[in-house]
Parts: structure tokens; sequence; C-alpha cells
């Protein structure tokens, strides 16, 4: 397929509540989507997970805007491309960046699935018709509010529970979910806010039998997180510290990390995340699907990629409307159960809704090939 036309459109989104990590509160989801188009007018989508603000990873909005429009956008625009798995290959040459890349890999696979007339599932060897969901609880004002939240997540069905921790809310805040909720599936994310001077604070965690502890120490970090995983029974899991399949090798050699936290930007793209998954399978590690409160481009993303067989724990892929009063895909993405139903139409599965998208967009460039 030939690449005629990439289109880019800066949003501006309000999630209907606000998320609260160790870094802060976030309501205002700015993000980038881009659109790829072949000759047969075929059209396939990305989203860019980067934030406004570097809290999470270096890249921003806009680190992303210029990477696609004067670094990627000319790799691809106007050339052939066999197979989606041609691109990271192709943007290999620039270092890092990889929400960027992702981003205009994932609407080339998305364009690829379509013009295939395959799934995304498919197209990535994904055979499940269903995806297991869990959810993501930012940090509350208090313990009986977190408490609240948390038991109407329990009763909608979600299949497993984690909550923001930080210092100085951790060990008693869990202790009172396990209380609360002494069945359910529950874990911690710490974002990177602990250093190994916690460690025996991190150690009581282990009394609550949680499913896991995601990226306590710093997000630059596989050295550390080896040795508090020595001294603790919970397992860690790497979250913002892995980048790439070479990551993941290193900190499973180290003993870093017992399950990994795929997502899809972080890594640089759906080819990228599918080697990390096919070499965990290979060595019996487990691993789930990480959200970045993405819009619904974004999380049919996450779902296609969730329907890979090592995905063995329910990810952080809630449906739309845990995020927005209107989502911008058409239907959204909807948990029913504790599981979402994997669509079945090519490509991501859903159509993008174009008045909501329209509403949302605050700015848009077109690139079309030469003749
Ligand atoms: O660390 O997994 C994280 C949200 C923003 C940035 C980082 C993280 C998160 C979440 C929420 O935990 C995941 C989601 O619901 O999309
Ligand atoms: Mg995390």
């Amino acid at each position: 397929m030939i690449i005629k036309e990439i289109n880019i459109r800066k949003m501006k989104m309000t999630m209907k509540h606000p998320f609260t990590t160790s870094f802060g509160t976030m309501q205002e989801k700015d993000f980038l989507l881009v659109e790829a188009k072949d000759e047969l007018g075929n059209s396939g989508w990305g989203e860019s997970v980067a934030f406004h603000s570097p809290w999470y990873n270096e890249e921003t909005l806009e680190t992303n805007l210029h990477m696609i429009q004067d670094f990627l956008i000319p790799l691809v625009l106007g050339t052939t491309v066999g197979h989606p798995d041609e691109i990271s290959e192709r943007f290999r040459p620039i270092r890092q960046n990889n929400m960027a890349k992702s981003t205009v890999e994932g609407a080339i696979w998305d364009l690829y699935a379509k013009r295939n007339q395959l799934t995304l599932a498919e197209a990535l060897g994904g055979k499940r018709d269903k995806i297991e969901v869990g959810i993501s609880v930012g940090i509350h004002e208090n313990v009986e509010d977190l408490v609240q939240t948390v038991r109407g997540f329990v009763e909608e069905g979600y299949k497993r529970i984690k909550v923001k921790i930080k210092p100085g809310y951790d060990v008693e805040v869990m202790r009172e979910l396990r209380n609360q909720f002494p069945d359910v599936p529950l874990m911690a994310d710490a974002n990177s806010a602990y250093t190994l001077e916690d460690v025996e604070l991190l150690k009581q965690l282990d009394e609550f039998n949680l499913t896991m502890i995601e990226q306590p120490l710093a997000s630059d970090d596989i050295i550390d997180h080896a040795t508090l995983q020595k001294q603790m029974t919970t397992p860690v899991c790497l979250d913002e510290s892995i980048h790439s399949l070479e990551d993941t090798r290193k900190a499973l050699e180290l003993g870093s990390t017992k399950i990994i936290n795929i997502k899809i930007g972080r890594v640089g793209g759906l080819t990228e995340a599918k080697k990390i998954h096919d070499y965990c399978m290979e060595k019996g590690i487990p691993v789930w699907c990480g959200g970045m409160l993405e819009s619904g481009i974004g999380r049919a993303h996450n779902v296609a990629l969730t329907t890979l067989p090592n995905f063995v724990l329910p990810g952080d892929t809630a449906g739309s409307s845990r995020y927005w009063e209107e989502d911008i895909i058409s239907p959204e993405v909807v948990v029913e159960d504790g599981y979402i139903t994997v669509p079945t139409a090519y490509g991501i599965g859903y159509e993008p809704n174009f008045d909501a998208m329209d509403k949302f967009t605050v700015e848009q460039y077109r690139y079309q090939a030469a003749k």
C-alpha cells in the first residue's frame, strides 16, 4: 500500500473525573491523533499517549507534534508499506521519542488491517473474542472516599483493582482496602515515588497479598528494582522503566521484575509491544496492557493488543464511560461484567465519531504525497 495522506489533529478533551497520581492531578487531556490514508481511500488512526507535560516520561504533545511533522511523516509519506512491521525499522535511526513513533505506526497498523479486511486483533495474531478488564483508581482525599469508589468498581465487575500510592498514602490505605475487599485482586502503582531507603516500608505491603506492585522506584531504574525484588514477596511489575524488548530482556536477566506492563506508546508501537509479549511468553513472564487515559482510538489499539495469548492479567483498559462524557468513537468501548467484547469490524473495529472528534479538535494539519 502507498501512504498517500497523513492528517494530524490536536485534541482537547476534559475527563469526567480528575485523576491523581504521585505526580499530581490531571483532568484536561490534550493529545494528538494521526490518520493515515492509502491510495484506495482506506484510513487508519493512531493516538499519541504523550501528555501535556512531561511527568510520566520526557515526551509531550508538543514534542510529539514536532517529531511527527518534521521527522516521522517524511519517512512514510508517499512510500510503499508492505507490512506495518517495517515502520519501526524505518524509524530506528531516530532515537527514543517512542510515543511519537507509536502514533504514526498505530495509524499504519489500522490502515493495513482495514486494507486487508482483518481486525487489528487478527492482524496482530490475537485470538480472544473478549478481554478481561481491570481499573486504575487515582489517589483520593481520604481512605473512606477511596473505599467507596473502589466498592463501586468492584460491584461493576472489574476483574482487578489498581490503586495509586505515594509516600504517606500507602500501607494503611492498602490495609484498609484489603480489610474491606478480602478476595478482590488488588495491586498498587507508585509511579516511581519511592527509593531503596523505603525498603522496610514497601516490605510491609507483602502482608496484603497484592497481585503486584507497579514501578515503585525511579522511572529510569532497573538495578534498584532488582535489589528491592529480592527483599519483597510481592511481585514487582515495571511500567516506566521498559521502553523496548532490550529493556525487557535486561530487567528479566537482573531479576528486576516478574510481570511487565506493556504500553504501546511507551515501547514505540505495536510491533515492539508484540515482540515484548512474545519474549515474555517464552520466558513464562505474564504481561498486561497498561493505560494512559486514552480516548477511544488509543483504547481500541489496547483492546486489540490484549487479544494476544500472554496477556493473562487484566489490563487498565476500562470502558470509555470511565473517562469521558462522550468518546470520539462509535460505538464506545463498553465493559460488561469485567469484560470488553473485541470488536469484529476491520481495523481497530470502532469508527471515528466525526461529530464528537470535530468538537474536541483544536488544530488540524494535512500532508499529501506529491503525485
Ligand atoms: O502509571 O499506569 C500508569 C495514567 C496516566 C499515566 C500513567 C498511568 C496511568 C494509570 C491509568 O494508571 C491508566 C488508565 O486508566 O488509562
Ligand atoms: Mg503505572
